[in-house]
């Protein structure tokens, strides 16, 4: 299997994070990214390819136009204020609040424009979300052009991006741009398989409506876990789009028996509506050992999910999402893609 990664996620580094009361540095950091590719290496997954440099009109197709063009100017924004530290919002225009009218001051476009603390820049930030879709682009057309499967190194994440949002470690929804290009080359139905730990609901949110991208999500129970404001059950979509969203929310403490079964089940829906292609929404820190996650997933366990996800026997797009125990992010990420390929 191919995968495509860019040097440029390492520009996004350094950047603090408001955790349990406590401004941290980063989970979200560049090892987890050189580690995965130092993996993919010495498991001789396959050659690592750079990205084709695309303009940002995949990225609008799922995203709004001013939400994407103001990413770019948040850092300079934020520089030309006189700020030191990392560009991080503080307040959000919640419910009682105005979102028709965008104040000029970049603390209040930072929360315009997200729904949490958790995506923040600092000067490489912007380079590294714009080679983040960019790899995701590439190893879809890989896929496009005929490759069985193939892997999107991706960083920073994208799951929690919705059409007009950053938050959670999230800016451009990778695996989202990805699947709507798909749709635009002329793949019929698309599914979005999410197996991070936290519920996508950025993705959720952007494919809500529609009958033509199914997405099916396996996560941490909202009641208890980030991003705690999407992802529960009865979330089926709406309009065209009901009965194409499927969350799975599971407790804290989930092990492979149950996390397992539900894979299995939603690999039934996934094969009932016999998508041209799969996105793989990959995070992997449904891992016992993950700092920031309750699942009780092994090492052994991973090449397990690459395993059920080939019997589909579908073309499929690998993005990488989350995961932050970094000794082991290496083994699990790449055991899910050598499952996959049955080695
Ligand atoms: C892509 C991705 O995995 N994003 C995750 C963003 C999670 N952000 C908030 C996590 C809060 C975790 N709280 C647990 C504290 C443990 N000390
Ligand atoms: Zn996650």
């Amino acid at each position: 299997m191919k995968t495509v990664f860019s040097p440029l996620h390492a520009g996004h580094s350094g950047q603090m994070e408001l955790m349990a009361g406590e401004i941290l540095p980063g989970f979200e950091k560049p090892s987890r990214a050189e580690i995965i590719k130092a993996r993919v290496e010495s498991e001789k997954l396959g050659p690592i390819l750079p990205p084709d440099v695309h303009d940002l009109q995949a990225a609008k197709r799922v995203h709004r136009a001013d939400y994407i063009d103001f990413l770019p100017t948040a850092w300079p924004k934020w520089e030309a204020a006189g700020r030191k530290g990392s560009a991080i919002p503080y307040t959000w225009p919640t419910r009682g609040l105005r979102t028709d009218v965008l104040p000029q001051t970049i603390d209040a476009q930072l929360g315009f424009y997200s729904f949490d603390g958790g995506a923040s820049f600092v000067k490489g930030t912007w380079d590294a979300i714009k080679s983040s879709c960019d790899v995701a682009l590439t190893a879809a057309a890989l896929v496009k052009a005929g490759e069985r499967a193939a892997f999107a190194l991706c960083r920073p994440p994208g799951h929690h991006a919705g059409s007009a949002f950053m938050g959670g470690y999230c800016y451009i929804n990778n695996a989202a741009v990805a699947a709507q290009w798909f749709r635009d080359q002329g793949a019929a139905r698309v599914t979005i398989l999410d197996v991070d730990y936290h519920h996508g609901n950025g993705t959720q949110e952007i494919f809500y409506d529609r009958a033509d991208v199914q997405v099916i999500n396996l996560h941490g129970d909202p009641m208890t876990e980030y991003p705690f404001f999407l992802g529960h059950a009865d979330e089926r979509g709406e309009g065209a789009g009901e009965g194409f969203n499927h969350n799975y929310p599971m407790p804290f403490g989930t092990a492979w028996e149950d996390w397992g079964a539900a894979l299995e089940d939603a690999c039934g829906k996934l094969a009932a509506f016999a998508p041209d292609v799969v996105v793989v929404s990959l995070g992997v820190d449904t891992f016992e050992k993950d700092p920031i996650s309750q699942f009780k997933l092994t090492s052994e366990d991973y090449p397990k999910i690459g395993r059920r996800i080939a019997k589909l026997g579908l073309p499929t797009l690998f993005v990488m999402e989350g995961g932050y125990a970094v000794d082991e992010i290496g083994i699990n990420a790449v055991g899910v893609l050598t499952g996959f390929e049955d080695r």
